[in-house]
């Protein structure tokens, strides 16, 4: 029986993630420092689907299937837990979802963007030393996100491009441009990850996936303590569980801009295939593999498009709004992302709008009374000016305070 680690198993993809692994056989150990319910307090926001807590979700599951998922509450900046906990499990494989993963939150103010930064490039450097230590020829199977390449006006590539200059030629990590100090986070990680794997032989998946839909997986499914999360407020919700939702409850549907913004987006039962195609197709010692993995694109006027037909079929009648753009960002451009590497490995895809029809809409239909439309008010965070005050308006602790001790925290651990 092959051992993984599944590091952020508490959220929203990690959680399904834990369970599907498990009920493919694996042995699983989940590790996670809950730390997103402590982001949520703070800034008030929640899921639309109630999550249970990870005791009842991991006794449910044995309960239901009679497999067993062991549990590490661990924070990845703190070193020595994390490595013993991998020296104790020896895993094959290690899938890295445990990360700040929002682009508002990284955009509100210097504490955040600090926070966002710490977390990830620690986290994943700490977990980087403790595989060359502890498990050298475990498999990284790391998140990172489509975001990393920004919008260019040319075709991107998987990973990778091969650039003639002044009559030479190399083949070179593809360059990135991105659009959040979120996803600047992602491409210091890759840098990390690519270098690691080039100096100590450590394999490594990186995984530029896209944005992310759906709650419904044979698992999640199977009982309410098993459910994940459904976020729409604007710092965690993104803009198609927004559009979704607004228009499930009859609010406008708010576009950001022009809408030409263009994003690769995947069900989540795809994040689950391709991750165990990864790990099943393990990267060779040394390698630094990149996978585009999304298996759709749409820009937001097509989004929003596609969500308010399906709306339409329901009885609902949406209105599309275009709202001054809080981010700085393209609102029309180019986009030609590679994505074959997957396909080639097998991967068959779900479509946005059968999973619309089937799932997300009666989801949030069961759902209604629970939406809370301030989680949907507009815009939350700029990117000019960041949006502290905002986020201090529903905050309902002082979260600069906070956000520095931790930092101070994490800081003296290190130097300790
Ligand atoms: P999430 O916020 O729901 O889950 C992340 C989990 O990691 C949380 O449970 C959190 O408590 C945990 N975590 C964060 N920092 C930690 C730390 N230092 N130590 C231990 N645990 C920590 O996010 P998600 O939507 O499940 O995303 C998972 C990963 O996939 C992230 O890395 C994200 O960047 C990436 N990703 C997500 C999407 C998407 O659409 N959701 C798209 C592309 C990439
Ligand atoms: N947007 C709207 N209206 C809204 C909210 C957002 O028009 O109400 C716009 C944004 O301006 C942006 C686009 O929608 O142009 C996408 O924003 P998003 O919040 O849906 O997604 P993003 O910030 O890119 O982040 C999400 C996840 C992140 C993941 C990323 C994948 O939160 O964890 O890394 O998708 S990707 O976009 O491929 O980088």
């Amino acid at each position: 029986m092959k051992r993984v680690i599944v590091l952020g198993a508490d959220g929203y993809i990690g959680w399904p993630m834990a369970m599907h692994l498990s009920r493919l056989g694996y042995e699983v150990m989940a590790i996670d420092n809950q730390v997103r319910r402590a982001w949520d307090d703070e800034g008030g926001t929640a899921s639309l689907v109630q999550i249970a807590s990870p005791e009842v979700r991991l006794a449910t599951w044995k309960k239901l299937t009679g497999k067993e998922i062991l549990w590490r509450d661990i924070d990845l900046c703190d070193f020595e837990p994390l490595r013993a906990a991998i020296r104790e499990f020896q895993p094959d494989a290690i899938v890295h979802f445990a990360e700040q993963r929002s682009a508002p939150f990284s955009m509100v103010d210097r504490e955040h963007a600090v926070r966002t930064q710490v977390n990830n490039i620690v986290g994943n450097l700490n977990l980087l030393f403790a595989m060359k230590d502890e498990v050298p020829d475990c498999h990284l199977v790391k998140l990172g996100t489509m975001g990393e390449y920004g919008a260019p006006n040319i075709d991107i590539e998987e990973g990778y491009i091969t650039i003639n200059h002044n009559g030479r030629s190399d083949t070179l990590p593809y360059p990135k441009v991105p659009h959040s100090f979120y996803h600047l986070s992602k491409v210091a990680d890759s840098q990390n990850i690519h270098f690691a794997t080039r100096i100590w032989g450590i394999r490594a998946t990186d995984l530029n996936q896209g944005v992310v839909y759906g709650t419904h997986t044979q698992d999640t499914a199977l009982h309410p303590d098993l459910a994940t999360r459904l976020d729409y407020d604007s710092i965690w919700g993104t803009a198609l569980n927004r559009f979704c939702i607004q228009a499930a409850s009859d609010l406008p549907i708010t576009v950001y801009g022009k809408g030409g913004q263009t994003r690769g987006y995947l069900d989540i039962r795809d994040t689950m295939d391709c991750i165990t195609l990864a790990i099943e197709n393990p990267a060779e010692p040394g390698e630094c593999r990149v996978f585009n993995q999304f298996t759709e694109q749409f820009n937001l006027n097509e989004l929003a498009a596609i969500i308010s037909k399906v709306a339409i079929k329901a009885g609902h009648s949406p209105e599309i709004l275009h709202l001054t753009n809080p981010r700085v960002e393209l609102e029309e451009h180019y986009y030609n992302a590679k994505h074959t590497k997957l396909l080639d490995l097998g991967l068959i895809p779900h479509l946005l709008e059968d999973t619309l029809i089937e799932s997300l809409f009666s989801v949030i239909s069961s759902n209604i009374g629970a939406i809370d439309p301030v989680l949907l008010e507009q815009p939350s965070v700029t990117w000019s000016n960041g949006g502290n005050e905002v986020w201090q308006k529903y905050a309902k602790t002082s979260v600069s305070s906070k956000m520095e001790d931790e930092i101070k925290e994490i800081v003296n651990r290190e130097r300790r």
